[in-house]
């Protein structure tokens, strides 16, 4: 029969509008202007992102790829997981990779992720491929307390967060975000991060700015996502992508320079946004770690770090950890 899988949705049905229209209200006013990188991802915003992660100037994909091929192995032989929960649904490569090397038959598979459509497309294919994987999908976002499903009390538990996601959230939000991880870990559970390393700072930049414009167009997508969700009338072409890498901060800025002085009704919020000429508004920040910094971030968490597996020649490492 059709395989089916279970699937528990903690968010309501306004989250999505509420989140992006108190985000944009918030971030459109304030100086310099920011808004959070969760406003990307529509269809066309994830396809663009599938793109980015062929591109021969974004190594992070392929690098961490390369190393879950090295190490998926060691990762089950270390952490002997009989569940799987996997912040942002991979039904990537790499998740496959972890399923296999744990062994999917009786492994429950839980993919956390904002989007429904994407948890669906995931839970479909996976239990597709592994008829006797039980997955359990859950929509939620990292800002809500994570309340995981049912799991088998007695196996140990690997909370994957994978793709250097991680480096969206600012230093200041790191640790209190390592520690809500660590606050549903028990001491045989362990914690997955993959982190894209400091590396040359033409190169980083290159991965945000590539030449084919994939980049660009991931960026100003956030325009179009603007307009159709809340009314507004963004001109695509009086803004211009940039890269930046913000050295203080140690990460890269992706921004939208505004080409003109002008004015931009955004309906839904019954506001206009002003930009000068000239000014940048910062749309994603990307973290990039050291093994050392991270070690101590999750330290600072009450993590203790207890595998790195890096590959220094990409700038990529995959940590495992334990609350
Ligand atoms: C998916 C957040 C890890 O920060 O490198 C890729 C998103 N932004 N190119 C990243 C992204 C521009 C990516 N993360």
């Amino acid at each position: 029969g059709i395989r089916t899988y279970d699937y528990t949705d903690t968010l309501d049905a306004e989250h999505y509008a509420t989140a992006l229209r108190a985000d944009i209200r918030d971030g459109l006013t304030r100086t310099p202007k920011s808004t959070a990188p969760t406003w990307f991802y529509d269809a066309r915003g994830s396809e663009l992102f599938e793109e980015i992660t062929q591109l021969e100037e974004y190594p992070l994909w392929r690098a961490e790829l390369g190393l879950f091929l090295l190490h998926a192995r060691d990762i089950a032989e270390r952490t002997k997981a009989r569940s799987l929960v996997e912040l942002g649904s991979g039904s990537s490569t790499k998740t496959k990779l972890i399923l296999e090397a744990l062994g999917p038959a009786g492994l429950h598979y839980v993919p956390v992720d904002v989007s429904e459509d994407a948890l669906h497309q995931a839970g479909a294919q996976l239990v597709q491929e592994y008829p006797q994987l039980v997955l359990h999908a859950l929509r939620a976002d990292f800002t809500t307390p994570l309340v995981l499903p049912e799991l088998p009390d007695g196996d140990p538990r690997l909370i994957a967060f994978i793709g250097s996601t991680l480096g969206n959230f600012r230093r200041s939000a790191r640790v209190p975000f390592l520690r809500e991880l660590r606050s549903i870990m028990r001491p045989e559970d362990f914690l997955l991060i993959g982190a894209d390393l400091v590396k040359d700072t033409q190169e980083m930049i290159a991965a945000y700015d590539d030449s084919e414009g994939v980049t660009a167009a991931f960026n100003k997508n956030l325009l179009y996502v603007l307009n159709r969700e809340l009314d507004a009338d963004f001109k695509p072409d009086a803004f211009e992508h940039r890269a930046v890498w913000n050295g203080a901060e140690q990460h890269i800025e992706m921004r939208l320079r505004s080409l003109a002085d002008q004015h931009v009704a955004i309906e839904r919020l019954g506001l206009t946004a002003h930009f000068d000429q000239g000014e940048e508004w910062i749309t994603e920040r990307s973290a990039k770690f050291t093994t050392d910094g991270l070690k101590a971030e999750l330290a600072a968490a009450g993590l203790d770090t207890d595998q790195v597996w890096a590959d220094p020649d990409a700038g990529f490492a995959v940590i495992l950890a334990t609350a």
